[in-house]
């Protein structure tokens, strides 16, 4: 009896041992097997409305279902992070992940950007998806690498109508002594210049508040912006003049990029291409159902004639060269006969 119990307690203990010694080891192995869970937070200047904060949806669920959970994509949106200047410095530093700003703010960087938001340069959507997603495009995402930042993708923002409080804007005539809030960009402050308007930079946080309080007369943003961001209530008149077409940029730090193991890189890379393809898709959707909307609120809608359009563009036509030192006057020609091959 006693010798059985002697028995019962050894293999016990032996049982026990082995529990412990393989439970350990096994806990030991789990931190290798589970990669640890990688937040990665976006901060955008829209509002959640915005085909912009759609897209970004989109992205966030591709990148969480292909990292199967281990990749967790947190949106900010209305600017609670910074406008686009201060969220592309925190990029730089690697405190923040994400940001989509328009081209404009990059020219603060690298000059070169500028030749995106030369006056009326891409005569349709189509052809601006060509050559943002074609080599000349591409070249342009990797430059970012050398101002600590990984691009990953075109999104759009889209064409820019000029609104204001004035008066109804027919003609660059109507335009002279207008106060207009930019986006901070050299080549968008000549351009109004060169209108005869006023022109004033500001991050796009500040807009509302200064139209509301009258401190600037009007500003430029596509049509979506105009409705979703409520400016009609501050803003009487709307000219559609598409004098710029804006791209916008996802862009990632490089800093933290650079830490990432390739598969997530991978998820990243495609999910904001693909996410990209959705968001232009929607803009393009949401600007047609915007204009409706904007016309139901009262806002007086201009729309210009085709000689209308023209005289803004002869106005503006010299901007291009005044530029042409600082962005280089192969690139412009460069871009502009990849936007002429497209548009035969
Ligand atoms: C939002 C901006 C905005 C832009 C501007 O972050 O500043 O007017 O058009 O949409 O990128």
């Amino acid at each position: 009896m006693k010798k059985a119990f002697r028995l019962v307690s050894v293999l016990l203990i032996v049982a026990l041992a082995v529990a412990l010694f393989t439970g350990c080891s096994s806990s030991t192995s789990t931190p290798e097997k589970k990669a640890e869970k990688r937040v990665i937070k976006v901060g955008i200047g829209l509002n959640e409305q915005s085909p912009q904060y759609k897209g970004l949806q989109k992205f966030k669920e591709i990148v969480e279902r292909e990292s199967k959970g281990r990749i967790e994509v947190q949106l900010f949106a209305n600017s609670q992070l910074g406008d686009d200047t201060k969220m592309m410095t925190a990029l730089r530093a690697g405190t923040l992940e994400m940001t989509c700003p328009s081209t404009a703010p990059i020219s603060g960087l690298d000059k070169k950007w500028m030749v995106f938001d030369l006056p009326f340069l891409f005569p349709n959507e189509e052809i601006a998806d060509k050559v943002l997603d074609g080599p000349i495009g591409q070249k342009f995402l990797d430059s970012l690498s050398q101002n600590g930042i990984k691009g990953i993708a075109f999104w759009e923002n889209g064409y820019r109508q000029l609104t204001n409080s004035v008066k109804e804007v027919k003609t660059p005539d109507d335009v002279k002594g207008l106060k207009i809030r930019t986006m901070e960009n050299p080549v968008h402050l000549a351009a109004f210049r060169a209108l005869g308007a006023n022109p004033t930079p500001m991050p796009f946080g500040e807009l509302f508040t200064s139209l509301q309080q009258r401190i600037i007369d009007g500003q430029e943003n596509p049509v979506t912006t105009i409705y979703l961001q409520k400016f009609y209530e501050v803003q009487k008149y709307a000219t559609l003049t598409n004098h710029f077409y804006s791209p916008f940029v996802l862009m990632f730090s490089k800093k933290i990029w650079d830490t990432l193991p390739k598969e997530d890189q991978d998820i990243i890379l495609k999910a904001g291409k693909e996410a990209g393809l959705y968001q232009r898709k929607i803009n393009r959707e949401m600007m047609k159902e915007s204009l409706a909307n904007l016309e139901k609120t009262g806002m007086v809608v201009t729309k210009l004639t085709p000689e209308q359009q023209k005289a803004f563009m002869d106005a503006t036509k010299d901007v291009a060269t005044k530029f042409e030192a600082e962005i280089g006057k192969e690139l412009i020609q460069e871009v502009k006969a990849e936007i002429a091959k497209y548009a035969k």
